[in-house]
């Protein structure tokens, strides 16, 4: 038997013994830098909204099904309908009168208002008005049903780890009660009013867990933090991001971490004219643009996007963003994992950081 015939053999031997030798698939393994199957991507309002409409006529929702919430799946991820590996983003989509009833499950969630009001989330009891430009919060395992007070139909922007606790084989999932538990509409949740003040933490009470014990972020407050920002550098003092852009990210109050366990949340205001530096970081991310018009340039192909589009950015990708007007962006992603792992890898053009 020749070297080449007894090699083939090792190889067929080892695929029937289920083993795998490294030197054959180390460099699809362990790269030199990330290789994402996600793709940078980008899904505009105009064709999101006019198709979750449609579901809204001829969809019901109800026990099973749970929520009309249609994800966007990153065409990089071969159908699988996850924005990027880390993040599940979806339209949800809610019409007049319509509830979508309780459950709880281990995955986080948020959800992102881009116009509309009239809808409240139950979480755990507490019942949380949604408006355009709030951030509402449903951590691991609380409860949360959504039931919309009004006529008119409502959408908004769902994130999840829903791939972190598939990968992580971490998923529980209970029904709650078939309603959502409490039908009342104040316009501030319990959360806040305990919460919801700067400094001010309650003294006594359980220890909060690891997520924010706040489960809505103003946009009143997410407004007026960026637009002093920026007002603080026209009156001389220097940017804390860079000139022209503000941003802030959304923390637990009772730790100053991420809002959640899973995934970093923040809003971010380019002034008119600005162009970030460009970057690539370790980890994914999902931005949704509130307000204004510009656009992205990913692995340098550039993408004009406007009020409710969605881009997806893949890991290590090199990302500018312009601003031909005001441009108020929210974005999400899976920075607190990839920091907890010791993970984090930053480059800007330019230099190191
Ligand atoms: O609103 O509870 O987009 O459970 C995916 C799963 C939304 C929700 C989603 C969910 C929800
Ligand atoms: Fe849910």
């Amino acid at each position: 038997m020749d070297e080449d015939e007894a090699l083939r053999r090792l190889y067929a031997d080892f695929d029937a013994a289920g083993m795998q030798p490294l030197w054959r698939v180390r460099e699809g393994l362990m790269p030199d830098r990330p290789t994402p199957r996600a793709v940078p991507h980008a899904w505009h309002w105009k064709d999101l909204y006019p198709l979750a409409r449609r579901a809204g006529d001829l969809v019901p929702v109800g026990r099973g099904g749970e929520r009309r919430a249609i994800a966007l799946g990153n065409p990089g991820l071969g159908g699988e309908p996850f924005t990027t590996p880390t993040l599940w983003a979806a339209v949800q989509y809610l019409g007049p009168q319509e509830v979508a009833p309780d459950h709880r499950h281990s995955q986080s969630a948020f959800r992102f208002v881009l116009e509309g009001e009239g809808v409240w989330t139950v979480v755990d009891g507490d019942p949380v008005a949604m408006r355009r430009g709030d951030l509402l919060l449903t951590p691991g395992m609380a409860f949360h049903g959504h039931h919309n007070t009004r006529d008119a139909p409502m959408a908004w922007l769902d994130g999840l780890d829903i791939p972190i606790a598939g990968y992580l084989d971490a998923q529980f999932f209970e029904f709650g009660p078939d309603d959502v538990v409490d039908r009342s509409t104040p316009a501030t949740s319990r959360s806040e009013r305990l919460w919801g003040r700067p400094g001010l933490r309650p003294i006594g009470g359980p220890e909060p867990k690891a997520s924010s014990p706040l489960c809505a972020y103003r946009w009143e407050f997410t407004d007026a933090a960026l637009a002093d920002q920026l007002a603080l550098e026209a009156e001389g003092r220097p940017s804390t991001v860079e000139p022209g852009h503000a941003a802030v990210r959304f923390s637990n109050p009772a730790t100053g971490g991420d809002a959640l366990v899973t995934m970093r949340t923040e809003m971010h205001r380019l002034a008119a004219g600005c162009t970030t530096t460009g970057r690539r970081e370790v980890g994914s991310s999902v931005w949704q643009v509130f307000d204004g018009a510009g656009a992205f340039v990913l692995d340098g192909h550039r993408t004009e996007v406007r009020r409710g589009d969605v881009v997806a950015v893949p890991s290590w990708c090199h990302v500018v963003v312009e601003a031909a007007e005001p441009f108020d962006l929210f974005r999400f992603s899976d920075a607190p994992i990839i920091e907890r792992l010791n993970l984090a890898r930053t480059q800007l053009d330019g230099g190191n950081s």
